[in-house]
């Protein structure tokens, strides 16, 4: 089928709309009609080379939509039914799916832009293959995905917020449960963007004593402080953010801190903040290539630092739970989507995010689908 798409041929080039060539899903595979997608720093990543992807691209990897058809042998979803798009799809039988750690499913890393088997089903016009962003390519009308990777949605919630359960929620609270949270602990959390503000919901859900929201931007800040920041830090040309931090926190610092911007500097600054025998939580993606030093004494201190990618979670069982916190009123991720666009926007979203401005933008591809008035 013919469908329009964002396309990215190259990098630190815009994006173009055009029209591709999308193959039915094959087996195993779904096709979806997308309703909504969240425009995440992670797509900027690659549009600026920093996280490498082949090229033309379809990005976007927080999405959500209907199932329009499936493929052969696909019984975990029918048609019309409400999904939350995936961008790990696991496998289900290599080492890292058997061992217990489905978001690092070795076979999803190996067939990186591609469908599990080694092909593209988005094409040029001029005949080319395009990468599917995680296996999700969801800045498009339509998209073919791994059965794995449409998580039904069992809840009423609009697709439009529906989509940032995707990515967004489920790195940011996942992040949380990777960093198990004692109740009353204090935390601190670098970067209060798309992501950063669910792991401050995060830790206010699970019943962290302080929550010290460090961010360059003030309406970023006042938005966490909403969300459940007690104390607020705004980085910036001659702030010290590890003296400011520790002094709010007190013992020597904090007990977790989370850094979610994606750079050596506040990388560094997660594991300064840390009292001993806290743990640093890496979800920002720096780019290839960065090194990040830290002072290696302090291991005597057990500190630990540790990455924890796409919230370290099993997102077939934990998509649902986030999913029903959003319904229960006690998760809000409406608050967080500052700008609802058309697919002919992208490059207006990733500005905003190159210069730090705004929340969650979410291209909203079929209104009624997504569950928006505009
Ligand atoms: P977004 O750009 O929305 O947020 C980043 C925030 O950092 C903004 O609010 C900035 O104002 C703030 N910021 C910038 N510089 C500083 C600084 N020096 N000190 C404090 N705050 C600063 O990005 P996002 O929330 O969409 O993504 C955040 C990172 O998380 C990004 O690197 C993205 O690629 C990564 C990510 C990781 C994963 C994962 O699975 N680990 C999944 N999705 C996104
Ligand atoms: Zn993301």
């Amino acid at each position: 089928m013919r469908i329009t798409a964002a396309v990215l041929h190259d990098v630190n080039k815009p994006y173009s709309l055009e029209t591709v060539d999308l193959d039915p899903p094959k087996r195993g595979e779904v096709l979806i009609k997308v309703g909504a997608a969240g425009v995440c720093r992670s797509d900027l990543h690659f549009q600026k080379g920093e996280a490498t992807i082949a090229m033309p691209a379809v990005l976007g990897h927080e999405g959500s939509g209907t199932v329009e058809a499936v493929g052969d042998g696909v019984t975990m979803v029918r048609p019309g039914d409400r999904v939350i798009l995936s961008f790990v799809p696991n496998c289900g039988h290599c080492h890292s799916c058997e061992s217990g750690h489905p978001h690092l499913c070795d076979e999803h890393g190996r067939t990186s832009g591609k469908l599990f088997d080694g092909t593209s089903r988005l094409h040029t016009l001029a005949g080319q293959d395009c990468a599917h962003m995680g296996k999700v390519a969801c800045f498009a009308e339509y998209a073919v995905v791994p059965a794995a990777g449409a998580v039904p949605l069992p809840a009423s919630i609009p697709l439009w917020q529906a989509a940032l359960l995707g990515c967004g929620v489920v790195t940011g609270i996942g992040a949380v449960n990777r960093a198990g949270l004692r109740v009353g602990a204090h935390v601190c959390v670098i970067g209060c963007g798309g992501v950063g503000q669910q792991v401050i919901a995060g830790a206010r859900l699970a019943g962290a004593g302080m929550i010290v929201a460090v961010d360059a931007d003030e309406a970023k800040l006042e938005l966490a402080r909403r969300r459940g920041a007690t104390h607020a830090v705004r980085a910036g040309e001659g702030v010290h953010v590890v003296e400011e931090v520790r002094a709010i926190a007190g013992d020597g610092g904090v007990e977790r801190a989370f850094e979610v911007v994606g750079r050596p500097t506040t990388i560094r600054q997660a594991w300064d903040v840390l009292r001993p025998g806290g743990t640093a939580i890496i979800v920002g993606l720096a780019p290839a290539g960065v090194e990040v030093s830290l002072p290696a004494i302090e291991f005597l201190s057990e500190k630990t630092i540790t990455g924890c990618y796409y919230g370290s979670a099993d997102v077939h069982a934990a998509l649902g739970q986030l999913a029903q916190l959003v319904v229960d009123g006690r998760l809000s991720v409406a608050d967080v989507v500052t700008d609802l666009i058309g697919l002919d926007d992208v490059e207006e979203a990733l500005g905003r995010l190159r210069r730090g401005e705004g929340g969650r933008s979410v291209i909203v591809i079929d209104e009624e689908l997504a569950g928006v008035a505009r």
